[in-house]
């Protein structure tokens, strides 16, 4: 299974605030990045550690470090942006890769306009940030920008998940996991996540 829901307490918490519609830009924003960090400590807890010595105050011990990959964080423009600096948090020496996708509001295709990926990506785990996964279009395109720069290693997170989207994107691509807050009910016509968070974007920067 690759969509992993987190049902941890503080998560539930923080998402339903989100949710009130009387929260103010600057709370809103908040709480993004704080369940973006918390997703973050859950789409890491497997990582494979090494051991290595360290000059202790008592003499030599055996200390542990994560072993092999590093990350890159990839934001999906704009609202992805609203969960980085959670993210960023946890994984501070992480490359930042930002991909740019609109979503055509008539065929709500995701449409590229922008994409500067870490050099070295293909020796990367690649952490990809996105408050909503609807549709799963932009995912999917992400994915493939990823995939075809030669990253092997991928893992989604995203506040709000819909049904209709999870099944998209994990058929395309079944080897990447999903972090979820929430897997909600479905997508109205418009494309919207429903209960969902409204536009996030919009919420996040405070443009509506
Ligand atoms: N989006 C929202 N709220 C929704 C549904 C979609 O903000 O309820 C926006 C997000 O900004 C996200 C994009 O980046 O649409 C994902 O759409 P999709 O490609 O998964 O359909």
């Amino acid at each position: 299974m690759s969509v992993k829901e987190i049902k941890h307490p503080l998560v539930r918490h923080k998402l339903s605030i989100m949710r009130e519609a009387s929260k103010s830009t600057r709370s809103f924003r908040q709480l993004a990045a704080e369940v973006g960090a918390l997703l973050t400590y859950e789409a890491t807890k497997d990582l494979e550690l090494e051991s290595y010595e360290i000059e202790g105050w008592c003499g030599t011990i055996e200390g542990e470090r994560i072993k092999g990959k590093k990350f890159t964080v990839v934001p999906i423009l704009r609202a992805g942006i609203g969960m980085l600096d959670g993210v960023l948090d946890l994984v501070p020496s992480a490359k930042i890769s930002v991909v740019g996708l609109y979503r055509d509001e008539e065929t709500l295709e995701p449409v590229p306009y922008f994409e500067k990926l870490a050099h070295d990506i293909e020796e990367r785990m690649a952490l990809i940030v996105d408050p909503m996964l609807a549709t799963g279009g932009s995912m999917i395109a992400t994915i493939e920008m990823l995939k075809a720069a030669g990253c092997t290693d991928i893992r989604a997170l995203v506040l709000v998940a819909a049904p209709e989207g999870l099944d998209k994107v994990t058929s395309a691509h079944p080897d990447v996991d999903i972090y979820t807050a929430s897997v909600d009910s479905h997508l109205n016509e418009q494309g919207y996540i429903m209960p969902g968070l409204g536009d996030a974007g919009d919420k996040i920067f405070g443009t509506r």
